[in-house]
């Protein structure tokens, strides 16, 4: 990438940034979308900026649940688009997933370009935004307006970067909600029945390649990697990794 030099010790984390400025620049992200990202990108610092195992076995577990699925969505905000459209398509297309762009400030504009963005990247079909939508009960932001044939029917939900009130709402309504968030301690990782605490640039290709493995095993092998995951274990692990972590990094502070 002109401007940052190869040799730069967060080359990464500032591509990362840069995708999301262009995203801001092109009317894909909001404003708020880029101080989230901030927010994650503290949380990301704590667990070494790494896939961990606690990550893994999530994402396992995740692409297990929606390849078991009978209408999964990936439900796509500002953020994602931005992130990792190619990934989205991806993991749609190995699970059989319908993809909904679903925004908190919503704007139909942005739908739009959310939308050409993700067909340009090889999504087939992508929901959301128009008239005629279901609401969601139970729930006040703009997020309560969803597709009748995407969110509003799926069994299971893939969400990402976002607050918790529709996570509790989804479940309610008798879904299985499966988050990525790098905030253990965040409403949506507490809510969801799986939470992937990893950078959602890790984590999209971690379960687009998990579905591609695990869509080869049968039903009730899917049903036991599924069934054999805990939310809370994950979610312990992930803060005591931090707790570790904190006084090495602090070194000799
Ligand atoms: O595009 P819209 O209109 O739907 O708006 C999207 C945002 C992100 C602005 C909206 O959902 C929002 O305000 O989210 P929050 O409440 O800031 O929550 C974002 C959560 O995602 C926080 O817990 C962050 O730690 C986490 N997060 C941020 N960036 C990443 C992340 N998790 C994984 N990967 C990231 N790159």
């Amino acid at each position: 990438m002109p401007g940052i030099p190869s040799s730069h010790p967060r080359r990464e984390s500032l591509e990362v940034r840069e995708r999301l400025v262009r995203g801001f620049r092109r009317g894909l992200v909001c404003e708020s979308g880029l101080i989230a990202q901030g927010r994650g990108e503290a949380f990301d610092y704590l667990i070494g900026e790494r896939t961990q195992m606690f990550a893994r076995r999530a994402a396992e577990a995740a692409a297990a649940s929606l390849l078991l699925a009978e209408r999964p969505v990936i439900s796509v905000n500002g953020n994602l688009a931005a992130l990792c459209p190619r990934e989205i398509a991806g993991l749609a297309r190995a699970c059989g997933a319908k993809i909904e762009v679903n925004l908190f400030y919503r704007t139909e504009g942005r739908i739009r370009a959310i939308k050409k963005h993700l067909e340009k990247a090889g999504a087939e079909k992508v929901l959301g935004g128009g008239r005629g939508e279901a609401r969601i009960p139970e729930l006040f932001s703009e997020r309560r307006r969803v597709s009748r044939e995407g969110i509003f029917r799926a069994d299971v939900v893939l969400l990402a970067m976002e607050d918790g009130d529709r996570t509790r709402a989804l479940r309610r309504m008798g879904k299985k909600v499966i988050a990525i968030d790098l905030n253990p301690l965040s409403v949506t990782a507490r809510e969801a029945d799986i939470t992937i605490v990893d950078n959602a640039v890790r984590a999209m290709p971690l379960l687009a390649r998990e579905a591609g493995r695990l869509g080869k095993m049968g039903r009730a092998a899917l049903r036991r990697v599924a069934g054999q995951y805990r939310n809370g274990k994950a979610l312990r692990d992930a803060l005591a990794l931090m707790r570790r972590r904190l006084p090495k990094a602090a070194g000799g502070i």
